[in-house]
């Protein structure tokens, strides 16, 4: 990042194009240690990045605090809202529409946000005779979904999502749940074309597992594909506050179009916590980052109760599986409707450099008055 911070005027010129507001927004994506951000962003193309700043390209600069964004949140100005004509001054419109650019600003300067807790991480098997043993317990626990926003969740071994489960097509697999909430549960293999009797669904094929019982599920592993794991009692509220995961059988052989560089799971959730990818708001998001040329696997998972139309920006992303299961014919697309239980595969070959603002179109879902939120994050291209 320091390198492209010394290429930085002090301050944004107050005629500041757009085309520098991106490149200055491109900046402040920080990445994991070891990875730096490409401020190649592409001018025109990253429209979701640059929302905050059309408003702010003319005029002399007059510096706003964010105490000058009450009149916005709250239409004080009585002006019907931001769509509607204003009739403000021309300075007032400056100093708010600088108060709305300041907290767009902090927002994505602050990606991707430190919080405690990370979800969705690989779970290494306990072998036993040939057998691969997953022990999960289903607990309550509090979960920081983004900076200073901690909320009551449920979890899988203490994570929202649950951990990553990958067992390989034939394989024999054990999943001992232990139920250490206050209210019954159960696991379904959402996807998995198991024998009946391990399919968890309390009162159609098993008890319900009580709290403090232990319960085991054990199949070999089927159709392979991604799938995901979660409640089926309660689910309402167990999967919405966060009993749920990846389950991914991997094929015995791998098509040619499967060989890929990064492979990353995207979780989706609306309940309880808000929207979120594994478990996380904008800023806390993850940003997916590859180099150049690179290819990259996206299994989207919804785990919701909404859809959410999933929009990449500069590059298409190839559709090759639809709940696991090849497409006869994969298509193209940028933006990819995936809606509650399912679970769609893309490959992206990443051919564009820059930080690319990749989030939910359904508008509410990523962004406010008061900046990005919820289903926002970036896939990151590095040259
Ligand atoms: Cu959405």
């Amino acid at each position: 990042m320091s390198d492209y911070e010394n290429t930085l005027p002090e301050k944004p010129a107050a005629t500041a194009s757009r085309r520098d507001f991106l490149r200055l927004s491109a900046i402040g994506l920080a990445v994991p240690a070891g990875l730096s951000v490409l401020a190649a962003c592409k001018g025109e193309s990253a429209g979701g990045a640059a929302a905050g700043a059309r408003g702010a390209a003319n005029g002399p600069g007059t510096a706003a605090g964010t105490t000058a964004t009450a009149g916005m949140a709250h239409d004080s100005d009585q002006s019907g809202g931001t769509n509607a004509p204003h009739p403000a001054t021309p300075q007032d419109a400056r100093a708010k529409a600088d108060a709305m650019d300041a907290m767009h600003e902090k927002g994505i300067k602050s990606f991707p946000a430190k919080t405690a807790g990370k979800g969705n991480v690989l779970m290494p098997p306990r072998m036993e005779g040939g057998v691969k043993v997953f022990d999960v317990t289903a607990g309550k626990v509090m979960w920081e979904v983004e900076p200073g926003r901690s909320v009551e969740a449920f979890a899988y071994n203490g994570q929202v999502p649950g951990p990553q489960i990958r067992v390989r097509e034939g394989d024999r697999v054990r999943l001992n749940l232990t139920n250490r909430l206050e209210q019954s549960t159960a696991v379904h293999f959402h996807g998995v074309e198991l024998p009946n009797d391990q399919d968890g669904v309390p009162f159609i094929t098993q008890p319900p597992i009580k709290p403090g019982q232990t319960y085991t599920y054990e199949f070999t592993a089927p159709n392979p594909g991604s799938h995901m794991y979660h409640s089926h009692h309660n689910s309402a509220e167990q999967v919405g506050k966060g009993l749920l995961g990846a389950f991914i059988i991997e094929p015995r052989r791998k098509r040619a179009v499967e060989r890929v560089d990064v492979d990353y799971v995207l979780i989706m959730n609306d309940g309880y916590h808000g929207y979120t990818f594994n478990g996380k708001s904008f800023p806390a998001t993850e940003p997916i980052v590859a180099k150049l040329g690179q290819k990259v696997r996206i299994r989207f998972m919804n785990e919701g109760m909404m859809i959410h139309p999933m929009h990449l920006h500069g590059m298409h992303m190839t559709v090759i599986d639809k709940d696991g299961w090849p497409l006869p014919a994969p298509y193209r697309c940028d933006t990819l409707n995936v809606a509650p239980g399912e679970r769609w595969d893309v490959i992206v070959n990443c051919n564009n450099p820059g930080t690319w603002a990749f989030h939910c179109h359904i508008l509410p879902h990523a962004e406010s008055e008061h900046g990005m939120l919820g289903m926002v994050t970036a896939l990151v291209v590095q040259k």
